[in-house]
């Protein structure tokens, strides 16, 4: 813990000029700090965001991502930065201390502070934030969703009121960030290869993900389906007491939650060995596909490890909104359902997807961060009926096809362009059948043509509505 206080005429450096950069900048400046902010983008985006923060007090120096200021004492990162960044090897040269947001925030927390309920995983971290959230507050409580799910944790530890517990999703990225971050109880949902080439491998990638662990004092919620996740836990170094919880979407042992006969149980938090607690019902989990039964089970975990009544478990799952670019069915167009998983921004989440319909033409690609395709394409091959690929890394993909499902169709669209998923829609709808789905998994980051999977998932749906306006006035 530090104290607000010791920041008072520090130079600190910030890097990167996004969603935690000016929230750690204007953190820092609250606390005294003289802040500088690089960025080694220059856009008209960053410049709007400087101007603002220019004039709150800060020195925002865009395009100089590369370089120390000069008197730097501590370096505040935004997550995405990756470690071999010259800036933290300049960092390093001098001495100086780097942190990410998330371990600056953690460390600002004073005497009494809400407890943080941890969530991390390859997929259903943010789905799993916003049940356990939801939970949190059905049992009456201050909390929020925070973290890697959009809202800096810099925007909510020194809230006045203070929140009674946050729900913190953490990407892999801010826990490699944030080593002395110590969670009331924790979860890794789950472990499949995703940002390789950030952090070089897939053992450094699981190490970071397994810090989510580290200090945990109730309960380390792990998968039961996932063995890599109970490794993580096994390595961590707990609270004495603290519990390992796995979950289960068959019936659970004890120490497990699970479901037995439609129901979500408790076998872990009942109080006794051999009583099972009935949370709710697999119906209230919206979607109710497995992938999600399961991630209510990992937030229910969360929320009984903080205490709370299996009626405000029930009634969280009731009330919470699922994200609208998972597994959303946006249109039907003459016998083709089209179905929007933007969200499926890896190879593994769009395994899930693909998976769950027979019949299915795949439109996929975009930044592959340094994910290779043979598996999740020999896995689905016999579900394709035709593919469409976008984006930069599409390549990739059809290599894989090539190899794994030389006789489906395949469109390979160059175009980038605002019009480009309209392009696409047409051209998956020219090789669905009555009965088929067009999927949006593109097992690929958006950032090379959209803004973000939601503007993906967006200009899909739309492009839909369109597809689906023009057959209305073809018929007529
Ligand atoms: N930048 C550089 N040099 C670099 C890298 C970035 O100058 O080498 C600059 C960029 O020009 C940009 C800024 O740094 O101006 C962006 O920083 P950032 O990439 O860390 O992104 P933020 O806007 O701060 O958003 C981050 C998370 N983004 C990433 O981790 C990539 C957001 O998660 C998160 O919501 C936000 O903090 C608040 O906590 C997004 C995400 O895609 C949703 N996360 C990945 C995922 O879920 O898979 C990890």
């Amino acid at each position: 813990m530090v104290s607000g206080t010791e920041f008072a005429g520090r130079r600190v450096t910030v890097a990167g000029l996004g969603v935690s950069g000016g929230s750690a900048a204007r953190a820092l400046l609250g606390l005294g700090a003289e802040v500088t902010l690089v960025d080694g983008g220059d856009g008209e985006r960053q410049r709007r965001q400087a101007a603002e923060l220019t004039a709150a007090g800060v020195e925002v120096r865009l395009g100089e991502g590369d370089t120390l200021p000069k008197g730097t004492e501590l370096v505040v990162t935004s997550p995405g930065w990756p470690p071999e960044h010259p800036l933290f090897a300049a960092a390093a040269a001098a001495g100086v201390e780097v942190w990410g947001d998330v371990e600056l925030a953690w460390r600002l927390r004073g005497p009494g502070a809400a407890p943080w309920l941890a969530v991390t995983g390859t997929n259903g971290k943010t789905t799993t934030t916003g049940m356990l959230a939801a939970m949190l507050t059905a049992a009456g409580l201050r909390t929020a969703a925070v973290g890697n799910i959009g809202t800096p944790l810099l925007d909510v530890v020194l809230a006045d009121p203070p929140y009674d517990v946050l729900a913190v999703e953490l990407s892999s990225y801010q826990l490699h960030w944030a080593p002395s971050l110590r969670p009331h109880s924790a979860t890794v949902l789950n472990l499949a290869p995703d940002h390789l080439d950030w952090h070089g491998s897939m053992a450094a990638y699981a190490a970071d993900k397994g810090r989510i662990y580290q200090g945990n004092e109730v309960a380390c919620v792990y998968n039961v389906a996932d063995p890599a996740t109970e490794e993580l836990v096994r390595a961590a170094d707990v609270v004495e007491g603290c519990r390992a919880v796995g979950f289960t979407l068959g019936p659970p042992a004890p120490g497990q939650l699970g479901v037995v006969e439609g129901l979500l149980v408790d076998r872990a938090f009942a109080g006794r060995r051999d009583v099972a607690v009935e949370l709710a019902a697999v119906e209230d989990v919206r979607p109710p596909a497995p992938h999600n039964v399961a991630n209510a089970l990992a937030a229910a975990a969360l929320a009984r490890a903080y205490g709370l009544a299996p009626e405000a478990v029930r009634d969280g799952l009731r009330a919470f909104t699922p994200d609208p670019h998972r597994i959303a069915t946006v249109g039907e167009v003459a016998g083709v359902g089209y179905v929007d998983d933007s969200k499926a921004t890896n190879t593994h989440a769009a395994a899930a997807s693909l998976g769950s319909y027979p019949s299915v033409v795949w439109l996929a690609g975009g930044l592959a961060k340094g994910a290779t395709f043979d598996e999740l394409v020999a896995a689905a091959a016999d579900r394709l009926r035709g593919v469409v690929l976008i984006g930069r890394d599409r390549g990739l993909i059809a290599e894989a096809l090539a190899r794994h499902a030389p006789d489906v169709p395949v469109v390979d669209l160059e175009q980038t362009d605002t019009g480009a998923m309209a392009a696409a829609v047409r051209a998956a709808a020219r090789l669905a059948s009555p009965g088929d789905t067009v999927l949006l998994a593109p097992a690929c980051a958006s950032m090379d043509m959209f803004t973000n999977y939601h503007v993906r998932g967006d200009a899909f749906a739309a492009a839909v509505g369109q597809l689906a306006t023009e057959r209305e006035d073809h018929e007529q």
